[in-house]
């Protein structure tokens, strides 16, 4: 039985879901394939009976599972081999390692490429994103919000520094190996190139290496970004 995986695609046809991004990850280093079905934001709701608001979601078998945790659980639950998790606690450290990179890493990164991802995205779903991102911004429009962004990069650059200082002394923030947050972080970066049109990195960052490697993982199953990181 082949899992299935709905994944958010661009107008290009691009996965730019970092959540989704992190889940093929996972399905990689399990070693577990699955078939894409890819859909935009407009159709998510129509899914599963309506079960569920946001990819990814996976069907396996007659089971579906919404939320990147709970995908990444059940994985390891129903198929032991090569975990996610090695521990309770290795799960737990990934588990704060996302909050801090959705809080301080993404979320700015978001404010860079607000627009960026509205322009990318298939033509039916941009009102809809526009009017779900501009109610969530305090009345701003999604131009008002990105103005001045070049400013705002050397703030995202900024925020990785515990990255930077993870990776001084180890291929991967897994150690010799990768690991969950390395894949939640190469998810995010994954969405960050395939539609924010500035550089979030400056061309000698440290952390260009450690994508390099993270991109190359699994034939380079992450080689896919439309625009530059670095500049
Ligand atoms: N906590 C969820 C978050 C997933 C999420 O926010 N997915 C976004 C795509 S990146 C989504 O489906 N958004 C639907 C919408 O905005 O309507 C997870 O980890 O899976």
């Amino acid at each position: 039985m082949t899992i299935r995986l709905y994944e958010l695609v661009a107008a290009d046809g691009r996965a730019f879901s970092p959540f989704v991004w992190r889940i093929k990850y996972a399905l990689a280093h399990k070693g577990l394939g699955a078939e894409t079905l890819p859909v935009g934001f407009t159709e998510i709701p129509k899914l599963c009976d309506g079960k569920y608001k946001t990819v990814p979601i996976i069907e396996d078998g007659g089971t579906t599972v919404c939320d990147s945790w709970a995908i990444a659980d059940y994985l390891d639950k129903t198929y032991p081999e090569k975990p996610l998790f090695t521990s309770p606690q290795e799960r737990a450290m990934a588990r704060f390692f996302d909050g801090w990179f959705g809080l301080e890493v993404m979320n700015r990164i978001f404010g860079v490429c607000v627009l960026d991802i509205h322009d990318h995205a298939r033509a039916e779903d941009q009102p809809y994103f526009r009017q779900s991102r501009e109610s969530r911004l305090g009345g701003k429009t999604l131009e008002q919000f990105v103005e001045g962004r070049d400013a705002r990069l050397p703030e995202v650059r900024h925020a990785l520094r515990p990255m930077r200082a993870a990776l001084a002394s180890a291929p991967f923030l897994g150690g010799e190996t990768p690991n969950y947050a390395d894949y939640i972080a190469l998810g995010g970066f994954i969405w960050t190139g395939a539609v924010c049109t500035v550089p979030v990195l400056a061309a000698d960052d440290k952390l260009n290496d450690w994508l390099k490697r993270g991109f190359d993982l699994f034939g380079g199953l992450g080689n896919v970004p439309r625009y530059p990181l670095a500049a």
